[in-house]
């Protein structure tokens, strides 16, 4: 007759832990292979999806250290390439100051600047050691105020009247400004039908040449634009400018100057004046420049 100690089976080791394991499997979502233990089953689902898990078997192939050599390698290379394309596309952005020449040259990332000062004195002046190249893209600003005939400025400080001839910004003065005398001075401007007193920029191959007229242009407060010629920039107030091969190639135009010089040119309070031949004989070229007072603040942008 069986005992209760024989119909009641009591469980051995192994089977109570196929149970837990079975409980667990129910309660979770892992599946588990009779005979592995759970965390053999986790350590297999995870095997190759980690980093550590590469790194071994990398470590443990055959030949995983080369591969891991290789693989590394490439990272740096891939690593090295983006930096570089990212400092080529946005540059260092260190203050790089180039040279000086009668401004500051200086350079920020892939964008060279220069900060120059022109003297309205100056017939054409040149930021020396600032270079261009045809089709560099230049972006150029200006400010300051300039006074074109400092003797009819002297006069009205004197008498304290209003100066006939009006302080003009890089924009220059509007036509409608000028009365009928120093409307005869704009038939012998640098830049022809341009505003009187604006700031012109003129391109020349080096410094030993002058701009050409073709290349010379209109600056004023903001100006954008392509250089057609390369070398050098010369900057100058749009004032009258005379030299020799002026009245060479155009025996009219020697006229001209000379009914603009006489018409101009008498503020009645000097009792002597030079004749037009003394000033040619003279190549006094600088006439009309040497009367100008004031500055302007240049900024360029070449990229
Ligand atoms: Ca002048």
């Amino acid at each position: 007759m069986p005992t209760n100690k024989d119909t009641v089976k009591t469980p051995d080791v192994k089977e109570v832990e196929d149970t837990k394991v079975k409980e667990q499997n129910t309660l979770g979502s892992d599946i588990i292979i009779k005979g592995e233990t759970p965390n053999d089953s986790i350590s297999k689902e995870s095997s190759g999806k980690t980093f550590w898990d590469l790194v071994y078997f990398l470590l443990t192939d055959k030949n995983g250290f080369i591969k891991l050599v290789v693989i590394t390698s490439l990272s740096v290379l891939v690593i090295l390439s983006l930096g570089g394309l990212l400092y080529w596309k946005l540059g260092s952005r260190n203050l790089e100051i180039i040279n000086t020449g009668g401004g500051v040259i200086y350079k920020i990332g892939n964008e060279e600047h220069l900060t120059f000062l022109l003297s309205a004195a100056a017939p054409w002046d040149s930021p020396k050691g600032f270079k261009v190249e045809k089709g560099d893209k230049l972006k150029i600003q200006a400010s300051g105020r300039v006074n074109l005939a400092v003797h009819h400025l002297v006069d009205a400080a004197i008498n304290d009247t209003y100066p006939p001839l009006l302080w003009s910004d890089p924009d220059g003065m509007p036509i409608d400004k000028l009365n009928d005398k120093d409307k005869l001075r704009l038939g012998g401007l640098l830049v022809a039908n341009q505003p009187y007193g604006a700031l012109v920029v003129g391109f020349s191959p080096d410094l030993n040449t002058k701009p050409s007229s073709e290349n010379i242009k209109l600056v004023g407060k903001n100006w954008e634009g392509t250089v057609e010629v390369s070398g050098v920039l010369w900057f100058a107030v749009n004032d009258i400018y005379l030299d020799l091969k002026t009245f060479e190639s155009n025996p009219d135009k020697d006229k001209e100057f000379q009914k603009m010089y006489e018409a101009t040119d008498k503020s009645g309070t000097r009792t002597s004046k030079r004749s037009w031949e003394e000033i040619r004989s003279d190549k006094y070229w600088n006439l009309w420049f040497d009367d100008n007072i004031g500055d302007f603040m240049i900024t360029v942008t070449k990229n």
